[in-house]
């Protein structure tokens, strides 16, 4: 089949809910990807930071075989022999007291979301069904009806209502407002530490470490999304070390499993998770032992191959060679870690058109916002890659 038979069959059949690079990929191996064609690209997108550890990373794809060869999935009316040490493990690397898996990052904000509800009512005494959850402006959570309830993007809520009541709406970086809004009602403030797709929006210097505090001071949860920055695409496990605080709550999913399977967390670092009783929430697929034990090889991954650090070092490495650029389009380039984004001006004229010549050049990356290019590669890439990637954008991006 060519390339043009994979896509009509996709036009033809599939719901038009994306409007994808015309690449038809068939094989992928750490920051490489192959089409059906044999052309080969540099993925500068790794899943939206689901491949943190590199396309089918051997180590984790021999879990996975390993784990497939005795047992997928038990549901949680059984215990299994995977689920304890993924917890063990998860909570001793991201100092947490609690977990609670599901399954995709949307799952995990929407179970964040009833438990701090709960907490609450139960805890900190708020009316029943009068909890407020404040959020910011320009985030992305997921695509569910009480996520996309609290979106500000119309073309992710426009047509879906009605919506779910109790959330507030601030501007991101800003934490005077976030202090203005709150009411006794309020039982959580969730936010993005960076907002990525968003166009990677970077708060200013000391804004989480002014949220933490008032969170702290108002007796309200910290939620903090690192679903697509944590993992250490920013450099750091999570990107909240970059201020060194800790949420209450940290939801991770995406590179939990290294792309090989849809794994998420709760992370709680109170006892938040404590107000979920027997038979309060769960899915039959969360917490399943394949998805423990992929995730618990990713993790392994992750630190023993020092993705962290090197996430931090071919960062600054990226975004000191796209600040070299000169294309007088460009409005700004920014990034943390391999979370980097080159944002044009409007009289560009869109930003896909760079990202339709990266493919012809050999990189597949992603315009958002119709302005901005997001950057990010899978973590395992080396400052050989990284020269290649500037090579070819510098090519495709210079005026
Ligand atoms: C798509 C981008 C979008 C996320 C954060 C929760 C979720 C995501 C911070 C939900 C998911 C994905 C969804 C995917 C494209 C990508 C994305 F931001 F990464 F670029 F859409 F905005 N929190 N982000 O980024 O996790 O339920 O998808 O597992 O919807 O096209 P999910």
């Amino acid at each position: 089949m060519q390339q043009s038979d994979y896509i009509k069959l996709e036009e033809k059949y599939g719901a038009h809910n994306y409007k994808p690079l015309d690449v038809v990929i068939e094989r992928g191996e750490g920051v490489w990807v192959w089409d059906v064609d044999g052309n080969k690209y540099m993925d500068c997108l790794s899943a939206y930071s689901a491949v943190n550890q590199g396309h089918c990373h051997p180590r984790i794809r021999q879990a996975m075989i390993d784990q497939l060869q005795k047992l997928t999935l038990t549901s949680r009316a059984f215990r299994n022999d995977q689920l304890g040490l993924f917890y063990e493990e998860l909570c001793a690397l991201t100092n947490s007291h609690k977990v609670l898996p599901m399954n995709s990052g949307a799952e995990a904000v929407e179970t964040a979301i009833k438990a701090v509800r709960k907490w609450g009512y139960e805890v900190k005494g708020v009316p029943e069904d009068r909890a407020e959850i404040i959020v910011c402006g320009d985030n992305f959570h997921g695509r569910t009806i009480s996520i996309v309830s609290f979106s500000t993007d119309l073309g992710s809520r426009r047509g879906f209502g009605p919506f779910t009541p109790g959330f507030k709406i601030i501007p991101f970086g800003n934490a005077g407002a976030l202090e203005a809004t709150i009411t006794p009602n309020t039982v959580a403030f969730l936010v993005e530490p960076i907002q990525g797709e968003a166009g990677v929006i970077i708060p200013p210097e000391g804004y989480l470490k002014e949220v933490r505090e008032i969170c702290t001071a108002n007796n309200i949860t910290l939620i903090l999304d690192e679903i697509q920055t944590g993992l250490g695409r920013t450099g750091k496990l999570l990107a909240e070390e970059h201020e060194g605080i800790e949420a209450d709550i940290t939801l991770v999913g995406k590179a939990l499993s290294g792309g090989f399977y849809p794994v998420s967390a709760v992370l709680s670092n109170t006892e938040v998770l404590g107000v979920l009783r027997p038979g309060e929430h769960g899915s039959t697929f969360g917490g399943n032992p394949l998805a423990c034990a992929v995730a618990r090889e990713a993790i392994k991954v992750l630190v023993e191959e020092n993705l962290i650090v090197n996430a931090a070092d071919m960062g600054q490495r990226f975004l000191a060679g796209l600040e070299r650029i000169k294309n007088s389009k460009i409005k700004e380039v920014r990034g943390r870690g391999l979370l980097i984004a080159v944002e044009f001006k409007p009289s560009a004229g869109g930003a896909r058109k760079y990202c339709e010549q990266l493919k012809e050049n050999g990189l597949l990356c992603k315009e958002t916002h119709d302005n901005i290019i997001r950057f990010a590669p899978p973590l395992v890439i080396n400052s050989e890659q990284v020269d290649w990637a500037l090579d070819r954008i510098s090519e495709s991006l210079s005026s």
